[in-house]
């Protein structure tokens, strides 16, 4: 027996050889040209090349169990009951042939070119590499009789193959340490990486069962996973559904068709979702930069889409074609290839290239999808619904965007909201705005206001609920357009506090429930669209009192129960008490004494100080669950009270 992986193991010079020649030091010299890196990435690499072995062999109808075992000491070990790797003496190299697998180079592995067979053949790429970077690798085979088992030390064979006892079961074990002078940034596995990787592979391959144990001693708990899904890629696009907490709101469609030696499978859904997550896969690996299959998919889908909307007449006038992107909101797919020779692009080669599968794909989605759509006019008509509304949102926020660039300095300015009653200083260090609740309460303010520096600006009706709409929602709602065009500083990454043309934005509402709920509305935009509005100290609540106390002419005005009570004991006992009921009952002298001069008016300065309160606060108003969300807005005067600095 050969020990020595510097000695070749063969001795024909044909072109193959070349690489064999080279033996097993080639790849700890340059890891990185096997494994992608000798980071974490290629650390994780080792176990997935052994894996993919196992699901070759479940593939190919010997195997449907694989478990894979984080042991103590950065070991690994991963077993499957397939029919276990052959121990017979290979006729080229007269040694075993599992020997072969482990201390050959094999031209072709997944870094050196095309590494995919369909069907059989090519099994064991990859096992010779990860042997060369493992401190000790051992191999046990088993095959209904004996119990084989051989090891290796970086690469180089320590033990000849030997049969180390009886069994009646098949499969093959691999147990392997990565070699820390080769992993030198950490050789500590990660079991959600390994997790999310196992499950994924067996979405991609219906009917494997796969399970993954951590068993290492020093984890805080034990823990462990199978995985198994019966329904392959229409599992996963569910799975993916629940990743995203939202509905479906079309069955999920499966589509799958092959040639020659390539196939396409394909399962989509649309959700209520308002972005699309398609994940695409070329032999079953991640293709994170996607690549013609998945072009050809995003293309086709909008051209079926738009051929079946137009052929049944779904389109009104002038909406004569949808686009991409909005066919596209709410889409779940997974769209799975394999081929022969596949080609990967890109710095990571996580992108396919081969134009043919590209075309695969197109010709299945343009018939079959259509077929689907065809056969199924009521989930058709959501999805159409469903793009045409997309199509709206994103119309109106780009005319909501427009509205929003402050045109000022070379085009002009740009126009003031109708319903702004503007102050006459243009000095934005001096001036107020006041969005004040309501119609009514609006007129009292601008007329008791001071119109040199303070602007008013009312706001009326229900407003949106600025937490649970989309982006688009938002600019394109005109509650908030007005407020966005008199602040001046646009939004988003057209924010520009330079041009804010106030120092005090105030809101004005009443201390009621409704006025709560514009206060917080109001916040949460302002929080979450123009942040340095608040980190700058710009925004304010105004503070209307809630009761009057007066006798004779001494008159004062009352924030709280207890405050009533103070005046009314400061008055003797006695004193006429008049409760404001809201902004629009007070007249615009009084409205100016308590709420709008500088020198007598309190007003809370909204802060980010406490700033674990206000992140707090705005997750658990960004939050998908409602109860608390709702709580919060019952509870708002607290929350203005907790801002108090
Ligand atoms: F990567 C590896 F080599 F280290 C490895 C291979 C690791 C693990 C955990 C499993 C395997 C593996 C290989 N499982 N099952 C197989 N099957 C074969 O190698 C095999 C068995 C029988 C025949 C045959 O034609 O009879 C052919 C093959 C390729």
């Amino acid at each position: 027996m050969n020990n020595d992986i510097n000695t070749p193991v063969t001795e024909s010079y044909d072109e193959n050889s070349i690489q064999v020649l080279e033996g097993l030091e080639a790849v700890r010299k340059r890891p990185g040209m096997y494994i992608g890196s000798t980071g974490e990435r290629g650390l994780h690499h080792l176990v997935y090349e052994i894996v993919d072995n196992s699901i070759d062999e479940a593939l190919a109808g010997y195997c449907d169990k694989i478990t894979v075992e984080l042991l103590d000491d950065g070991i690994i070990r991963v077993a499957d009951n397939g029919r276990g790797i052959p121990v017979g003496i290979n006729p080229q190299k007269g040694i075993p042939t599992v020997t072969v697998v482990f201390t050959i180079l094999h031209a072709g592995g997944k870094f050196g070119g095309s590494g995919y067979k369909v069907s059989g053949g090519l099994h064991g790429v990859g096992a010779s590499v990860v042997n060369a970077l493992s401190s000790w690798l051992e191999v046990e085979v088993r095959d209904g009789q004996k119990v084989y088992k051989q090891r290796y030390e970086k690469g180089n064979i320590v033990t000849d193959l030997e049969v180390i006892g009886e069994t009646n079961e098949t499969g093959t074990t691999v147990t392997f340490k990565p070699d820390p002078t080769i992993f030198t940034d950490t050789t500590t596995y990660d079991y959600d990486t390994l997790k999310v990787r196992l499950r994924e592979q067996s979405f991609l391959n219906a009917g494997i069962r796969i399970e993954l144990k951590d068993l290492r001693t020093d984890v805080f708990e034990p823990k462990s996973d199978e995985f198994h899904y019966e329904g392959g890629i229409k599992s996963y696009v569910e799975f993916l559904l629940a990743e995203i907490k939202k509905e479906a709101i079309s069955d999920v469609i499966y589509l799958t068709s092959s040639q020659g030696d390539s196939t396409a499978e394909i399962a989509l859904l649309w959700s209520t979702a308002y972005d699309s997550r398609i994940m695409s896969f070329a032999n079953t690996l991640h293709t994170i930069d996607g690549g013609t299959h998945e072009q050809g998919f995003r293309q086709s889908v909008a051209n079926v889409v738009n051929k079946y909307a137009f052929d049944f007449k779904k389109l009104k006038e002038g909406n004569a074609r949808l686009k991409g992107d909005d066919i596209m909101e709410g889409i779940v797919a997974v769209v799975s290839v394999k081929l022969a020779d596949a080609q990967f692009e890109s710095q990571t080669k996580a992108k396919l290239g081969n134009t043919s599968i590209g075309n695969l794909v197109r010709t299945l989605v343009n018939e079959k999808l259509y077929l689907y759509l065809e056969e199924h006019p009521a989930d058709a008509k959501i999805i159409i619904d469903k793009a045409i509304a997309a199509s709206n949102a994103r119309e109106a926020a780009q005319k909501a965007r427009d509205a929003s660039r402050n045109k000022s300095g070379i085009g002009g300015k740009t126009r003031m909201p109708e319903k702004l009653k503007d102050c006459i200083s243009d000095d934005p260090t001096k001036t107020e705005i006041f969005i004040v609740e309501g119609d009514s309460a609006g007129g009292s303010a601008v007329e008791g206001r001071n119109s040199t520096y303070q602007a008013i600006l009312p706001l009326w009706g229900k407003m949106l609920n600025v937490e649970k709409a989309r982006d688009d929602k938002v600019y394109g709602n005109d509650k908030l357009t007005p407020v966005i065009t008199a602040l001046g500083t646009g939004i988003g990454e057209n924010f520009d506090i330079n041009k804010l043309r106030y120092d005090k934005v105030v809101i004005m509402a009443d201390a009621d429930v409704d006025g709560s709920h514009i206060r917080t509305l109001l916040l949460t935009f302002f929080f979450r669209y123009m942040p340095e509005l608040i980190e700058q100290g710009h925004i304010y609540l105004a503070q209307p009192p809630l009761f009057r106390v007066s006798k004779g002419k001494q008159r004062f005005d009352a924030f709280t129960e207890e405050e009533k009570a103070e005046y009314i004991e400061r008055l003797g006992g006695s004193a006429d008490v008049q409760r404001y009921k809201g902004l629009g009952e007070m007249d615009p002298d009084q409205l100016w004494e308590t709420t709008l001069d500088p020198e007598r008016r309190t007003m809370l300065r909204v802060t980010m100080a406490d700033a674990e309160l206000a992140s707090e606060t705005i997750n658990m108003l960004m939050g998908e669950e409602v109860e608390p969300r709702k709580q919060f807005i019952e509870e708002n005067a607290v929350f203005a009270t907790d801002l108090d600095i």
